[in-house]
């Protein structure tokens, strides 16, 4: 068997240097844990970036996985699979949508919700051809296509990679006066994250999503909310819009569709919007595959099922709680919502990598963000037992300097 050094070492050689993972080479995973080809086991505070909500290697999505891959896995969209109106059932009736179109990656989703919402704009509000506005927020993080990071603010993102699609204006996330006032007669909608993720579990200020909903609605702005990483449970609810009390026109899911097993996302709308695009217009060879059909709905299942939901809200605030408790001269701010968490650090740290190296060391993977924030989102599986484990090994390690 190859050696820890001796694997790393393989992927510097022959991978694309376009990741700078943590140390650690991971061959298991069951529930919230995952273990190193040397057998330590860690707890996984990160959950692939909330992919694997449902905890790892869930027995009954891997039941489902199983028993479809023996029988059908792909038909591609030119003939119908018998797994796909059950998809389309159990993920409309769950969270109230009328529309659904499955893809594959998250930035498949997003890159789907932007055709469709520039064609609406064009066909039900009347834009003038090729002159539809997307508006977006700064900070932002959709995904990495070349129409994605065209309106990242990120340098690592965006610099070097264009030239980039127009259409898009940036706004500041939270602000409710930049907002309204990039709005223009050619203002087709407003792509957003309920709670920013990549850049720091940025928690909007109250009442700003409920006034984007009335703007949005009175100037017939379609409001798209990417909920691919705040989605599924990750923040205490099913979805994140319901802590704002107010519905998007398009939602976007992905990552914890599949509970990890297998790339799945999908663009949730009422049939407005989602009804403009026509045979031949859009459509991705593995887009709604009976094999992803299947894992997804095993996965809402036991998601909803289990309670995880409900697990996400309780744990997530026991895990606030005693973070906020921890007293440390380092820590600058706790935040986040249900099991999406973060602790950002003062600069004067020196950056939150070497705090996940310590946790490492104590048996937690945890992911560093913006150079000085702990990003903290478990599988929503984790029991109070687990929570208090994990809370101590924080606080040793942020009190330790
Ligand atoms: C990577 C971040 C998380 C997302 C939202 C769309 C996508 C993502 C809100 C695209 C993806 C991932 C991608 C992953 C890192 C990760 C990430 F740090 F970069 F921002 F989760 F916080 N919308 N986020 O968070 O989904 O196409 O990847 O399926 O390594 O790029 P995808």
């Amino acid at each position: 068997m190859k050696t820890t050094a001796a694997l790393i070492e393989t992927e510097h050689l022959l991978g694309a240097h376009n990741y700078k993972p943590l140390d650690v080479v991971l061959t298991r995973g069951e529930g919230v844990f995952v273990w190193d080809i040397e057998g330590n086991r860690y707890l996984d505070c990160l959950s692939a970036y909330s992919a694997v909500n449902q905890g790892h290697c869930h027995p009954m999505i891997f039941k489902a996985m199983m028993e479809q891959a023996q029988k059908l896995t792909l038909t591609s969209r030119a003939f119908r699979n018998d797994q796909l109106a059950l998809f389309y059932e159990e993920v409309a009736a769950l969270t109230g949508s009328h529309k659904v179109l499955p893809m594959n990656s998250g930035a498949e989703a997003v890159e789907t919700a932007i055709k469709a919402v520039r064609k609406w704009g064009y066909e039900v509000k009347g834009v003038a051809a090729d002159q539809a506005e997307i508006i977006v927020c700064s900070n932002n993080f959709h995904g990495r296509t070349i129409g994605i990071v065209g309106f990242s603010t990120d340098p690592d993102s965006h610099d070097g990679f264009g030239p980039f699609a127009p259409g898009f204006k940036i706004v500041p996330f939270g602000d409710i006066d930049a907002f309204r006032a990039a709005i223009s007669e050619n203002t087709v909608a407003f792509l957003v994250e309920p709670i920013q993720g990549e850049a720091g579990v940025i928690v909007p200020p109250a009442g700003y999503f409920a006034a984007v909903r009335e703007l949005c609605t009175k100037h017939g702005i379609t409001l798209v909310l990417d909920e691919i990483q705040t989605g599924l449970g990750r923040t205490g609810k099913l979805l994140a819009e319901e802590h704002e009390g107010i519905e998007a026109d398009v939602t976007l899911i992905g990552k914890a569709l599949s509970g990890g097993f297998y790339p799945v996302s999908a663009v949730l709308s009422n049939s407005e919007v989602l009804g403009v695009l026509k045979p031949g217009q859009h459509g991705s060879t593995f887009g709604g595959n009976p094999l992803a059909c299947a894992i997804a709905r095993a996965a809402l299942k036991v998601l909803t099922e289990e309670g995880m939901i409900e697990n996400s809200a309780l744990m997530g605030e026991r895990f606030m709680k005693g973070l906020t408790d921890i007293r440390s001269n380092i820590i600058k701010e706790v935040r986040g919502r249900g099991l999406m968490l973060a602790v950002e650090l003062v600069p004067e740290a020196g950056g939150a990598r070497k705090y996940c190296e310590a946790l490492k060391a104590r048996g937690i993977l945890a992911k560093d963000t913006h150079g000085d924030t702990i990003r903290i989102a478990p599988p929503l599986v984790i029991t109070a037992t687990e929570v208090d484990w994990a809370l101590e090994q924080f606080a040793a390690v942020l009190a330790s300097t």
